[in-house]
């Protein structure tokens, strides 16, 4: 069967080599003062070869942060940290955007500036059994502290610092992480947001904060290089919204203003099932959107080439596979069988599991 997954395609200004997207992946091996460790420049220049690389999230401010060892860019010295991985990638002819990042509630006091509480669109505690990630192991989420309207202007700002920041370490791009349950996705939502000021209640009023958030990076950026990133059913990180079908087309519909390069939807559960109990069709948000589609979850490459079959797809997004497979566009290619994850060193740790899982032409290597 023919298919076009592995020849290039245009996405705004670039020319990506093919049309697998290696998808944002929390890996939690970041140095003190949260910079990229000297690690990840390898880590990421190995897997270089995808049309398109989408860094693991990376927080816009500590406020934003919710994980211990996640990258940030909001210093000078994270900013330093990021430009080696950006010329190393681009070194290899690849291109890489910035996932920005901002998780909201899903923190803990022990990560935030001096231990203050996370904060969120509402004071709504999570009612599930997730534990926060910090440095001395998991411990109880806590009720978030609900932000005062006047505080959010501060947070959009925080978001165009950030995008400034990603554009002075060398990415092609960023993508606004508007998924997964993180700050965005709560005020999407009517299960974390029960604002009653302009931010609350209405489609359009729990929208607004990431079309101000649209706004700040594509001022930044320009639309060409700036995608957004949805998981409209997903229950990642407790979240939930009473009719996301209408929801996420209302959105999607709101961004088309922005003429935004793409939507990267996480179709079903993050990571998990992508059928859901109630039904959605992601399809339905691919034929509102004016850019270009990124499908993510679960896809293999016979479901990537159906996808671009039945053009239900422009890109695809492709996750774990990346973990365990620096060489993963080669390996689909030649349909030549991949390397097991390792679940243990998934997150946090050394470059075990993280710079050694060997490429097809390593094991050439090492049987010559
Ligand atoms: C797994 C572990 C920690 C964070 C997401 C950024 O779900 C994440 C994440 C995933 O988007």
């Amino acid at each position: 069967m023919s298919t076009d997954l592995f020849s290039p395609v245009k996405m705004g200004p670039l020319t990506l080599a093919n049309r697998i997207v290696m998808a944002p992946l929390t890996r939690s091996r970041a140095g003190a003062g949260d910079v990229p460790a000297p690690m990840a420049v390898t880590y990421y220049e190995q897997r270089a070869s995808a049309g398109l690389i989408i860094s693991e999230a990376t927080q816009i401010t500590q406020q934003g942060k919710g994980y211990a060892w996640t990258p940030g860019i909001e210093t000078a010295a994270q900013v330093a940290g990021w430009k080696p991985v950006t010329d190393a990638v681009h070194a290899k002819g690849g291109h890489i955007f910035m996932q920005l990042w901002h998780v909201g509630r899903i923190s803990h006091p022990d990560l935030q500036p001096g231990g203050g509480l996370p904060v969120a669109p509402s004071a709504v505690a999570v009612t599930s059994e997730l534990k926060a990630f910090t440095e001395q192991g998991f411990k109880p989420i806590v009720t978030p502290r609900a932000l005062e309207t006047a505080e959010i202007a501060g947070i959009v700002e925080d978001y165009r610092r950030a995008a400034a920041n990603a554009k002075a370490a060398g990415f092609d791009g960023v993508e606004i992480h508007a998924a997964n349950g993180y700050l965005i996705d709560q005020f999407l939502r009517d299960k974390t947001n029960l604002r009653t000021d302009q931010y609350g209640g209405s489609f359009e009023n729990r929208t607004r904060f990431l079309m101000e958030v649209t706004d700040a990076v594509v001022s930044v950026w320009g639309s060409e290089r700036v995608g957004v990133r949805l998981a409209p059913v997903s229950p990642s990180n407790d979240i939930a919204d009473s009719n996301p079908q209408a929801l996420f087309s209302y959105v999607v519909e709101s961004l088309n203003r922005f003429n935004l390069v793409y939507l990267h939807v996480v179709e079903g559960a993050t990571g998990g099932p992508r059928e859901v109990a109630g039904g959605f069709d992601p399809q339905i948000l691919r034929k509102i959107f004016n850019g270009l589609y990124m499908a993510n979850n679960g896809y293999d490459l016979a479901m990537a080439e159906a996808a671009r079959q039945t053009d239900t797809a422009d890109l695809i997004a492709f996750g774990r596979p990346f973990i365990a497979n620096p060489d993963l566009v080669e390996r689909l290619q030649t349909h030549a069988p991949l390397n097991a994850i390792d679940p243990k060193t998934l997150y946090g740790g050394d470059a075990h599991g993280y710079t050694d899982y060997p490429a097809l032409n390593d094991a050439q290597a090492a049987a010559e």
